[in-house]
């Protein structure tokens, strides 16, 4: 395994659900895979749950994390090709990726989307430059459009806390007051589309995702409608994907409080479990009282970080 950006990447599903279990189980089992091997962990943007899980899963495989925030720890970075770099970034991406992938095994590296250039963003401008100029297995840590350890983690809480064979899953948009990337709801759709669940996206219009990732996915203009039943509700916020109208891409379209998910939302549903990525706003995209109540799965979503990044971590050594 080289990269870690798509559901694909990982292959057969149900070995990758059973090897994260035995994962879970027995986390220090393969502490002699890392030994003297080094991963490179790269912030260009804030983290708290890819950060620490990612040096935890990386600790429990006996494998020395290295940490880097771009632009406070080094110098700033420029990613685009053919500028004159007269302004306040001091050296090239060019030559910085090559640096430091000769100092480790593995990278990570967390970018998110400008959300100003749908082309530059969609075709993964900055991870890509890290497989052309770099020499080591890449994992995105969310970059422009994908956040695979995340859905990696999702679909791991699902299998756990599933009721039923295969469970009704609706992901539903929810308000935020600053413009969020697609990268969480991009993953999510592309891994539940693969997996065995009833999956269902509810949405204002305008909000669709590119189709790379919403696949076949059912779409629900109405929330009420798409939560009956539901037997898991992922909430999450995303600016326009730009789909239906490219000039919209990266907008707040909506900021409809009507979408916050509440107990009266969470009421017609099959007594579902609430998830969310987090960091989540409360009473924003969630009230107190879903977040708060026992069928809140987000901490434990949360703790699923270090399992998923440890699978990925573990399968890229093997194969190094
Ligand atoms: C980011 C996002 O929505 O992509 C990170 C989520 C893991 N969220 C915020 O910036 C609040
Ligand atoms: N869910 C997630 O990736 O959180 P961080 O942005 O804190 O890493």
């Amino acid at each position: 395994m080289d990269k870690f950006f798509h559901v694909e990447d990982i292959g057969d599903l149900s070995k990758a659900l059973a090897e994260a279990k035995q994962v879970k189980e027995t986390p220090f089992a393969w502490k002699h895979l890392g030994e003297n091997k080094t991963i490179m962990l790269v912030f260009f943007n804030s983290s708290l749950r890819t950060r620490l899980s990612s040096q935890k899963a990386a600790l429990n495989l006996g494998m020395n994390p290295v940490v880097l925030n771009i632009g406070q720890d080094s110098w700033k970075l420029e990613t685009e090709m053919g500028v004159i770099m007269d302004g306040d970034k001091s050296e090239h991406l060019r030559e910085a990726i090559p640096v430091m992938t000769s100092y480790c095994d593995l990278i990570g590296i967390r970018s998110f989307a400008g959300l100003t250039d749908r082309e530059y963003d969609y075709n993964e401008t900055v991870l890509n430059q890290f497989i052309e100029f770099g020499c080591k297995p890449v994992i995105s840590l969310e970059s422009a459009t994908v956040h695979p350890c995340q859905a990696f983690a999702d679909l791991i809480t699902i299998e756990e806390y599933k009721k039923t064979k295969r469970p009704k899953v609706v992901m539903t948009w929810a308000p935020h007051p600053k413009a969020l990337p697609q990268a969480v709801p991009n993953s999510f759709a592309e891994w539940m589309n693969a997996a065995d669940v009833d999956f269902v996206i509810a949405q204002p219009e305008g909000y669709e995702l590119d189709p790379r990732f919403a696949g076949n996915a059912r779409i629900e203009y109405d929330q009420m409608k798409a939560l009956e039943g539901a037997d898991f509700v992922y909430a999450k916020n995303w600016s326009c994907p730009g789909v239906t109208n490219p000039a919209d891409y990266g907008k707040i379209l909506s900021k409809d409080m009507g979408w916050t998910v509440d107990a009266a939302h969470m009421a017609v549903t099959n007594n579902a479990y609430f998830m969310h990525c987090l960091p989540v706003r409360r009473n924003m995209i969630v009230s107190d009282e879903v977040i708060d109540a026992p069928t809140s799965l987000v901490i434990p979503e949360a703790a699923n970080r270090v399992v998923s990044a440890q699978v990925v971590m573990k399968r890229m050594l093997e194969s190094l």
